[in-house]
């Protein structure tokens, strides 16, 4: 059986966990602690060099990293990975945007509130991640203005990739309600088929 090495409070995880719930695939997923090491264990490096979660194991022992290239091979052949070629090429164009404009501000203000104590320093970086963050929903909102979903032929690995923080941007100091063509888009993704929530953080 496939498995996940993850992190169930991990947005990156959370796409993947979101995908296999959806596409109706078994799963055995393994919860990976980063704060006890996990991540940087011998064996951990042996699997994914470069000691991150999500991580795919398939059944031959092969190991896939990154998780929307995740997306990607999970969907392929199904409605969330569009065929046709332009329509993919779309969806491509909005994991790589999540992952170079949204996820490195969205994400990082979000772990940096959670998880980092109140005087510590990285704690200066807030202001920058959220105007760069505001850019990158700036850009979202736009685009959702005029269509349900990220790619016109429906819904997809994008807007599996963008739920995953978008939806948590409040736990960063993100106003979403400034942003009602996302929040719309947040509550047509939470009522498709098998739609399951990321877990709240323990604080
Ligand atoms: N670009 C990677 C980012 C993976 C990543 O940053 N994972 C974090 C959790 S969200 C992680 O593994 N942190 C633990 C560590 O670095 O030890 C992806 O999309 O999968």
């Amino acid at each position: 059986m496939t498995t996940v090495y993850g992190m169930k409070t991990s947005g990156n995880c959370y796409k993947v966990q979101l995908a296999l719930e959806q596409l109706g695939q078994p799963y055995r997923w393994i919860e990976i602690d980063s704060a006890a090491g996990e991540t940087r264990t011998p064996e951990y490096l042996a699997r994914n060099p470069n000691g991150k979660v999500p991580l795919l194991e398939l059944d031959d022992g092969r190991h896939l990293a990154e998780s929307n290239a995740i997306l990607c091979y999970l969907a392929d052949g199904s409605p969330l990975l569009p065929d046709e070629r332009w329509q993919r090429a779309q969806c491509l164009q909005w994991l790589f945007f999540e992952q170079y404009s949204h996820e490195p501000y969205v994400a990082v203000a979000r772990f940096i509130c959670l998880w980092l104590p109140e005087d510590h320093p990285r704690r200066a970086e807030l202001p920058r991640l959220r105007e760069r963050g505001e850019q990158a929903l700036g850009v979202m909102e736009k685009h959702l203005a005029t269509q349900p979903f990220f790619v016109a032929g429906g819904y997809s690995v994008a807007d599996i990739a963008l739920f995953a923080y978008t939806h948590a941007a409040a736990d960063g100091g993100f106003d979403l309600s400034r942003y009602p063509a996302i929040e719309a888009w947040l509550g047509r993704v939470r009522s498709q088929p098998r739609h399951v929530e990321m877990p709240a953080v323990d604080q």
